[in-house]
């Protein structure tokens, strides 16, 4: 009798290299993915690298990905494929590789830690990315920019005055901690991946706000937060990293440069 059963999940072979889906020509959300692969020296293949990438991004948002029987379809990049696996939500692939790549505490010493560091990958994009990209597009995402400029630069402006200032008093505060441990880190006086999300998201809005940014790094109130900027930036992996035709410019993604919304 045929069975109305899904097959069973296969145990996949995860021996396979890391998978990528993200758009082209951006760093966008895909970044953090990016530098985690990056730190911890992962194989990986990236659509922004590969022929016809865009055309898988696309293929996935558009629903055209044939049904797996496993993998609910992804609603939006970064997607990443490993094996059989497919999964989405930045914060999420992240939870994934973090306990792979070894960028979170073992579980058998520290079983909760995952949980704290999610909260404070979530906490960093939640302020120092998903708002920078509101700033922007305070009113509709499906819209242009020029058709809400005014409302970006009030938006910016508030922004730059009270939340940012807020969100990196909260990570100097997290690194103030005891739970943060000896060295430039937020967790355990070891680098996790909230470290390498942080590490973007300062970069993001130091691109998209270069004043405020040096206004706030030159008044010492976040001393710590800068300083675990640099650390991660001179890690060898990821030093080499940014060096490289891997890492892309900023354009018109999360982080935009309009010299309008540069309040100081
Ligand atoms: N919360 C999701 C947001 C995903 C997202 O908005 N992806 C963008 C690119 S960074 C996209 O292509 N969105 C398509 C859409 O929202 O229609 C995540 O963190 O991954």
């Amino acid at each position: 009798m045929a069975s109305e059963v899904p097959p069973k999940r296969q145990k996949s072979a995860k021996d396979v290299p890391y998978h990528l889906i993200y758009w082209p020509g951006i760093p966008g959300r895909g970044e953090h993915v990016r530098l985690a692969l990056e730190e911890a020296g992962a194989e990986y293949t990236d659509t922004a690298f590969t022929d016809g990438g865009v055309d898988e991004v696309l293929a996935y948002v558009q629903g055209k990905i044939p049904d797996d029987g496993l993998n609910p379809p992804p609603c939006a990049p970064p997607i990443l494929k490993h094996g059989d696996l497919v999964i989405s939500q930045t914060p999420n692939i992240l939870l994934y590789l973090g306990n792979r790549l070894g960028l979170v505490p073992d579980a058998d010493q520290d079983p909760d830690a995952m949980y704290k560091i999610n909260a404070l990958a979530l906490t960093a994009l939640d302020g120092l990315s998903n708002e920078p990209h509101d700033c922007h597009h305070p009113i509709a995402s499906g819209l242009y920019y020029e058709d809400q400029k005014e409302e970006a630069k009030r938006r910016s402006e508030d922004y730059v005055k009270n939340r940012l200032p807020k969100f990196l008093s909260y990570f100097e505060r997290v690194l103030e901690s005891k739970a943060s441990g000896d060295g430039p880190w937020l967790y355990g006086g070891a680098l996790t991946y909230a470290d390498l999300v942080l590490f973007q998201c300062v970069d993001g809005v130091k691109f998209m706000f270069p004043k405020a940014m040096a206004k706030l790094e030159r008044g010492g109130k976040h001393a710590k937060v800068f300083q675990l900027y640099q650390a991660v930036a001179e890690r060898p992996k990821i030093k080499a990293y940014l060096q490289s035709d891997r890492r892309q410019k900023y354009s018109n993604g999360i982080y935009r440069y309009y010299e309008e919304l540069d309040f100081a």
